[in-house]
């Protein structure tokens, strides 16, 4: 058998049935050949963040465990989002039936103009620290050598004593 990497893989959903979309979303990840669903995290609501103003996300993240490259599986990841229906020329952080993210695969870092691995804003996004740490808090960042428990721990606290501006993983490209 191929050898198996293990990655996780940020779910959000915030237009049409959000919890069907999610769950068809679950149903084909599992039915993709070379992929295995192994666990997943909780559902939550969660306000969006960035983007023009939007209706509330459901997010969550799963874990799988794939012999697919990283290529591969993003366009995998793809397909999955054209077959749920959603638009090719949706706006960049606006609503849409469902986002497939790559967050981590293995320890691999990843960093092409149309695919960034460790996920660029993983580490600064509530929405998908919360749900990652319940599968894997002891996991550690590849690139900030943080555990996932620790880089959720600052986001936790009120906004009132937040420490602002958040470090920015890849140097000033992402707005
Ligand atoms: N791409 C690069 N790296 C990756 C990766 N690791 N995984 C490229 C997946 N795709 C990756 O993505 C645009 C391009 O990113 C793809 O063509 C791929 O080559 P997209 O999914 O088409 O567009 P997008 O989702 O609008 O952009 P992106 O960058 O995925 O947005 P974000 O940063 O994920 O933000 N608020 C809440 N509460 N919950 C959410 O889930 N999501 C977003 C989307 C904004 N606010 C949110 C949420
Ligand atoms: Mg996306």
């Amino acid at each position: 058998m191929d050898k198996m990497s293990r990655v996780f893989i940020g779910i959000g959903s915030n237009e049409g049935d959000r919890l069907a979309q999610l769950s068809s979303a679950l149903k084909a990840l599992g039915a993709a050949p070379g992929i295995r669903v192994v666990q997943m995290a909780v559902v939550s609501e969660t306000d969006p963040v960035g983007g023009p103003p939007q209706g509330p996300y459901l997010n969550t993240v799963a874990e799988i465990a794939t012999s697919l490259s990283p290529r591969k599986l993003l366009a995998t990841l793809q397909g999955i989002e054209r077959d749920l229906g959603r638009l090719p020329s949706a706006e960049r952080w606006g609503p849409r039936a469902i986002d497939l993210d790559i967050l981590l695969y293995d320890d691999r870092i990843i960093q092409e103009p149309d695919l960034d691995i460790p996920h660029p804003r993983m580490h600064e996004r509530r929405f998908v620290l919360e749900p990652l740490s319940q599968l894997a808090p002891e996991l550690v960042h590849p690139v900030l050598h943080q555990t996932i428990a620790a880089l959720l721990e600052p986001l936790t606290v009120s906004s009132a004593t937040q420490r602002g501006g958040s470090a920015n993983l890849f140097g000033g490209r992402e707005p």
